[in-house]
């Protein structure tokens, strides 16, 4: 938030505490603040009327006496959505599939950044990083990656910012990826860094569906650099945002690794 945040400790505001109509614009004041997040908190719960403090204070157990509890507030019920969204989630339930016929063309660019400044990335001297609770350590170069058993699948993409589209992507089962490098299945998490400095992370569930695809072709041809040459992550049981393109490293780990977006506070769970 850019603007300086208005007090609410009563203690703070002298005597506003006596004044109940402060004491409202106050409420008023940080619930705009945080309007955004209490949109989502609020379309996550089902609540159709509007969340006033004392409901947040009562939903969460706090009570809510300074600016910044809010915060701290809304994360925790953010990442509990996320434990409940990962607890109620169908690892064999499995994403709808397109004929070729209904592919998109073209299919749209997305990113944090404008297209003119998507990486440019030299396969030649490519290596994907591994490293975290996995067996084998060692690098993969393209060539390593394309021994690997690779099946092609035509599905809707998804972004959070109200498009779709249907493509088709070809590429290694990311279940048979991580068998390969031994990874610890056990583990809650698999974490993306990406060339282009972006970052996400999934749960270890979707990791392991069977639709989620280590992509290294679009069509017929290698993944062109604006869609995340030379590796992308397709999930299709997920929002687009959980798709990490320019793959440069991936992790394993039991600790929470967050992503670009999930960050700046959207929900990390994302998908079905
Ligand atoms: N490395 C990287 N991956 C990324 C992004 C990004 O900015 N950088 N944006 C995400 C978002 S929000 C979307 S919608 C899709 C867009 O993928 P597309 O360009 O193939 O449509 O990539 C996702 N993966
Ligand atoms: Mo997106």
């Amino acid at each position: 938030m850019s603007h300086p945040r208005k007090p609410i400790n009563p203690a703070d505001t002298g005597h506003a505490l006596r004044d109940s109509r402060a004491q409202s614009q106050r409420e008023r004041i940080v619930l705009a603040e945080h309007k955004p997040q209490l949109e989502r908190v609020q379309r996550r719960l089902f609540l159709r009327s509007s969340l006033s403090l004392g409901a947040l204070a009562m939903l969460s157990g706090c009570n809510m006496q300074d600016g910044d509890s809010v915060d701290k507030v809304l994360w925790a019920m953010s990442r509990w959505n996320d434990r409940v969204q990962g607890w109620l989630f169908n690892p064999n339930r499995l994403a709808p599939t397109y004929a070729a016929s209904q592919i998109t063309k073209p299919f749209p660019f997305n990113a944090y950044y404008p297209e003119y400044n998507v990486p440019d990335i030299d396969g030649s001297d490519y290596a994907l990083e591994i490293s975290g609770l996995v067996a084998d350590r060692s690098d993969w170069n393209l060539a390593r990656l394309r021994t690997l058993p690779q099946t092609s699948q035509i599905t809707r993409h998804i972004c959070i910012e109200g498009w779709s589209a249907i493509g088709e992507w070809r590429g290694v089962p990311f279940r048979t990826f991580l068998q390969r490098i031994g990874a610890d299945t056990s583990a809650r998490y698999v974490g993306f860094k990406c060339a282009d400095h972006y970052y996400t992370s999934l749960d270890m569930a979707t990791a392991l569906h069977p639709q989620t695809l280590l992509t290294l072709d679009f069509g017929n041809a290698p993944l062109p650099p604006k869609y995340g040459y030379p590796l992308k992550l397709r999930v299709p049981t997920k929002l687009g945002f959980k798709n990490p393109k320019h793959i440069a490293a991936i992790f394993v780990t039991n600790e929470y690794p967050g992503g670009y977006w999930e960050d700046q506070g959207y929900n990390w769970f994302s998908g079905s």
